[in-house]
């Protein structure tokens, strides 16, 4: 099994700045959790981290064919992206979206994903173990 997991804009300042409200624990610290997570489940991961929605989409785009699933936190391009929504339905690659907030109880502008319009399952408010819930969840869920 081969997943891809893209983080977007600002999540490679992770525990540089606003600790109370994403965690203590660095970027490199969640690359290692989630390529940990992965080869103890005998999945083979790419990880990709960019500021660029259309570096984004390029990256969803290259995963056709590739990949069998994508965990995807777009950060602010949650609530404003229509282009990485329209990537992820090209691809037609099932999608978990990972948020390490629980945006459902955070400022309104918030509340609203256009990118979880395309994703099967939503994971939010479980701090960096979101992305090992996701992971676990794909294993369940391609390995079926
Ligand atoms: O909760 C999440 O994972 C978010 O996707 C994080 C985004 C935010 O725009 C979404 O609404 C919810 C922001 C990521 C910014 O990450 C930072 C990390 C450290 C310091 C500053 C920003």
């Amino acid at each position: 099994m081969k997943l891809l997991v893209i983080n977007g804009p600002n999540l490679n300042l992770l525990g540089i700045r606003e600790p109370e409200l994403y965690g203590g624990q660095g970027y490199s610290d969640l690359e290692r959790l989630v390529q940990d997570t992965c080869a103890e489940a005998g999945i083979t991961v790419t990880l990709f981290q960019s500021n660029h929605e259309g570096a984004i989409v390029d990256e969803i785009q290259r995963a056709y064919g590739i990949q069998d699933g994508i965990i995807i936190n777009p950060a602010a391009y949650t609530h404003t992206s229509i282009a990485i929504l329209d990537a992820l339905k090209a691809v037609a690659l099932p999608a978990v979206e990972v948020h390490i907030t629980d945006i459902e109880n955070r400022e309104v502008f918030r509340r609203h994903s256009y990118t979880g319009m395309a994703c099967i399952k939503t994971i939010a408010g479980q701090g960096l173990d979101g992305y090992r819930q996701a992971i676990l969840f794909f294993q369940a869920y391609l390995g079926r």
